[in-house]
């Protein structure tokens, strides 16, 4: 009796013949118009990252780098993003290169991802719509670098990253470093906290940020082990319909010394606020920033992290 609500749940579910309580509610919705050139057993990975993230010249080899280990661990990758006005799972290399070339083409999260359906243009998705479509399709597990948060500063101006209500409303599992370290971590994972969503530490006591292995928090459960947190997963997911964030720190010997991180981070943030950028802009402005005045340190410790993450996504859904 004391898991009534659970056991309607669950049988509301098997009536709809629907696996995932997010998803099926959203299907009576209107068409999302989905392009969907894989199964739902695929590794979800965004485009923002690729197309906002990183250079250009190193997004290319980067998802082509993605791809293989998604695929060296017997998982298939699933690129998302929206291709003229339709939300895509799969992007093949033709569709990322052209948006690749076009400046356009903009960074789309859950509350601005809808006009772009509407209106029918192309956009890279955060991690906030890349769950939302991913949800949409029925896929798990997704593999990012580090989700938005709470941004430093937010006493004097609140600026909160749509990705972590986004934990909230899709039922999706994202493998990530944590939060990136531009943002205030301890407020974020606060933030978390209060929002009621799960941060499973893997192989981690501590709640990771991004470039440094300890953010200084800590992480709601250790799992040590692929199979332990794939039978968390498999469970979890269709028991809340909400998603689970899987903190996997960067490896070790891609870590950035703490000192040459702060020193880059003031010089990098000095910049955005010459550049006067704000919004949606701050991020991409502040990681280029970082990449710059590290002299590539900062990129290739973000490559890093994103395969490492790649590959724990592809472990743990081939083994839900
Ligand atoms: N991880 C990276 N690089 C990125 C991002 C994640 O290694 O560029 C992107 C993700 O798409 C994430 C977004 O959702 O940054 C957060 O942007 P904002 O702070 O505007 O919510
Ligand atoms: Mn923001």
């Amino acid at each position: 009796m004391c898991y009534s609500g659970l056991g309607s749940n669950l049988r509301w579910i098997s009536a709809t013949g629907v696996n995932w309580i997010g998803v099926s509610r959203r299907a009576k919705g209107p068409n999302l118009n989905l392009i969907k050139r894989v199964d739902s057993r695929a590794v979800a990975l965004e485009t923002t990252l690729l197309v906002h993230g990183v250079p250009h010249a190193s997004s290319l080899g980067l998802a082509a780098e993605l791809d293989e280990i998604v695929r060296g661990e017997g998982s298939v990758p699933a690129l998302i993003g929206v291709v003229h006005g339709k939300p895509v799972v799969g992007l093949d290399r033709g569709e990322l290169e052209s948006m690749l070339s076009d400046d356009a083409v903009p960074k789309v999260n859950t509350a601005n991802l809808g006009h772009a359906l509407h209106a029918g243009y192309s956009a890279a998705t955060t991690v906030s719509s890349t769950m939302e479509i991913a949800a949409f399709a029925g896929l798990r597990v997704f593999a990012t670098g580090g989700i938005g948060g709470v941004h430093r500063g937010y006493g004097e101006h609140l600026d909160i990253s749509a990705d972590l209500v986004a934990f909230t409303r899709y039922p999706v599992a994202v493998v990530t470093s944590g939060v990136k370290s531009i943002l205030d971590v301890v407020a974020t994972r606060e933030a978390l906290e209060s929002l009621g969503v799960t941060v499973v530490g893997f192989g981690t006591d501590t709640f990771p940020a991004f470039y440094l292995r300890d953010g200084g928090c800590g992480v709601d459960v250790r799992i040590d082990d692929p199979d332990e947190l794939a039978g968390f997963v498999r469970s979890e997911l269709p028991r809340t319909g909400r998603g689970i964030v899987i903190a996997n720190p960067i490896p070790e010997e891609d870590e950035i010394a703490r000192a040459d991180w702060e020193e880059w981070l003031g010089e990098a943030e000095r910049r955005a606020v010459t550049q006067g950028v704000s919004g949606r802009d701050v991020s991409p402005a502040v990681l280029g920033g970082l990449h710059d005045v590290s002299r590539g340190r900062t990129l290739a410790a973000n490559i890093a992290l994103v395969k490492s993450n790649a590959r724990v996504a592809a472990e743990v859904e081939s083994r839900l």
